[in-house]
Parts: C-alpha cells; structure tokens; sequence
C-alpha cells in the first residue's frame, strides 16, 4: 500500500491539500487525480505543489467511521450553545470549552492567524498543549476504502451533508477521537462555509450548521485531552503517523432537533 499526500501553495500560503492511501495498482491515477485537484482550485493556480509518495511500511491500522448526525439549528448563537453543551456533556470543564471558542474565533495562532493544524486543549484546565501553537497538530495518513465511500454517500444523504469537505472531516475525526481524543470541537476557515462539528467517540461526528457567520474567515480545530494521563509525544505520533483506513461507515440519526438527538442517545445506551 502506498500513502499519497499533496500539498499547493501560493506565495507561501496553503490553497489545497488532500491525501489518498491506496493499492500500488492505483497510485498513477490517483497522483493525476491529486494534481488536477491542486491546479483546478477555485483560489487560483498554486505556484508550488509537494507530492509525496510513500510506500508504507508500517502495518495500517483499520477502523470505522464515526456515525453522522447533524442538528438542527437557528443562527450562530444557538448553534454555539449546543456544540458547547454537547462538549460539556462529553465532560470538558466550562474554562476549556470557552477557551477553544474564543481561540478559533479570534484565530489561534500566536499571530492571530488560523492555525495550519489543530490546538492540543486540556479538557480540565483549558491549558493549550500542543508543542508550537503556530503550526499545531497535522493529522496525516487516512483515507477510505472504495466500498465504505459508497456507504458513506448513503450516510451523508440521510444526514443531509454533501462534499469531499465532509467526508475529509468525518476520515479526520475518526481518526482524532481513535488517537484517545475525548472530543474535537472544528469550524472551516473557508469564510463561505459555516457548519462545524463536535466529535467524539461517545456521540459521534455531530453537525452544527452555523458555528460561525457567513463570510468570517477565522477557523480552526482543537483536541480535547485528559492532559495529565497521555503521553503526548506518543499521541501525536499517533494522529501525524499512524497509517489509517476506514472500512466500514457506521450509521448514525437523520437531521433532528437538539431534544430529540438527546432522547435517542439515552435511548441507545440504555
Ligand atoms: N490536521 C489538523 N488540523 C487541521 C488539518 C489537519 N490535517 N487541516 C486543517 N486543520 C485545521 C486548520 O486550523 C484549519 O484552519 C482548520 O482546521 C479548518 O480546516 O459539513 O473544512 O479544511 O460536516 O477549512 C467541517 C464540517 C469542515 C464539515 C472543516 O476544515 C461538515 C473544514 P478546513
Ligand atoms: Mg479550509
């Protein structure tokens, strides 16, 4: 198997990226389809473009998806106080919960830029983690299977989502929340595009579709940690290094009020 990873940029500013990890007899097509992804981006044409190549050594680990649901809510607000509530029920104290909104909202690098990864938060404290707050953590090295790509179409129909956006987010969730992340509070940079997520392993990847106002370019992820009982050396090798592919897509519940998503997750564990 090889993992495939390709990054454009313009004048030392990150345009595209996308990442593929796949069978040998696939790797020429899908370099190509990489390629035309990062010289057809509606940003404008790249005047550099990394593509990497690997043959992966290491064993691939195989997991499945997290299950979609997504929300139903009106305006900013109301979609804030319920990603904030879930990530309270999931047990991250207020401090880091209000620190992870304030930090994305305002652009978490030190230079009041979005970060190029996420933010390491511990989930008692609110204390920020991750070794350089510039750069974050990049999660790398995941993809999906064909036949999980076909369920998942399925999936996201049903949870009304559309786009290669969602299904990168969704690959990149599973992944963070099988790293030992307790939960991932996102939001896009894209000032065009305001649905966000609360993930975790416990509710699942769960939509919210205004975490921020139409046309704010401010974006960002963090990771929620019981800080004192990981090691974070390894749990970052873990989310950049660690080869992942998903094969199997895990139902989750079609579009619903906030009430109503709660009933049915009392309901499945009991
Ligand atoms: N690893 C860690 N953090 C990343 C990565 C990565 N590989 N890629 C991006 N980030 C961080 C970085 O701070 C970006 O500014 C921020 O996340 C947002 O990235 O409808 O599109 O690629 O279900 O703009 C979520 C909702 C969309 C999808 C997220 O993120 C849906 C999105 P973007
Ligand atoms: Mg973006």
């Amino acid at each position: 198997m090889y993992s495939l990873r390709m990054r454009a940029s313009k004048d030392g500013s990150h345009i595209s990226g996308g990442e593929r990890i796949i069978a040998r007899s696939r790797v020429l097509m899908e370099a190509k389809g990489l390629l035309l992804r990062a010289m057809d981006h509606v940003i404008g044409m790249p005047d550099e473009i990394h593509l990497t190549i690997e043959e992966i050594k290491d064993k691939i680990l195989y997991g499945e998806s997290l299950p979609i649901s997504t929300i139903e809510t009106i305006g900013v607000d109301d979609s804030r106080i319920k990603a904030a509530g879930l990530l309270s029920l999931i047990g991250v104290s207020k401090k880091a919960v209000e620190s992870a909104f304030r930090e994305i909202s305002k652009g978490a690098s030190p230079d009041g830029k979005n970060m190029r990864g996420a933010m390491i938060i511990d989930m008692d404290t609110g204390k920020r983690l991750e070794p350089d707050p510039c750069r974050g953590i990049r999660v790398s090295r995941m993809d999906i299977t064909e036949e999980a790509e076909d369920a998942l179409k399925i999936e996201m129909k049903r949870a009304r989502a559309e786009g290669e956006r969602v299904k990168e987010a969704l690959i990149l969730a599973t992944k963070v929340s099988m790293g030992g992340t307790l939960a991932e509070l996102c939001w896009s940079d894209n000032p065009d595009y305001t649905t966000g997520y609360v993930a975790s392993k416990r509710y699942g990847y769960v939509r919210f579709p205004h975490l921020k106002k139409d046309g704010d370019p401010k974006g960002g992820r963090a990771f929620f940690l019981m800080g004192s009982e990981m090691n974070l050396n390894s749990y970052i090798a873990f989310l950049e290094r660690m080869p992942l592919l998903i094969r199997k897509i895990t139902p989750g519940s079609s579009p619903c009020r906030w009430e109503e998503f709660l009933e049915n997750q009392v309901y499945r564990k009991s």
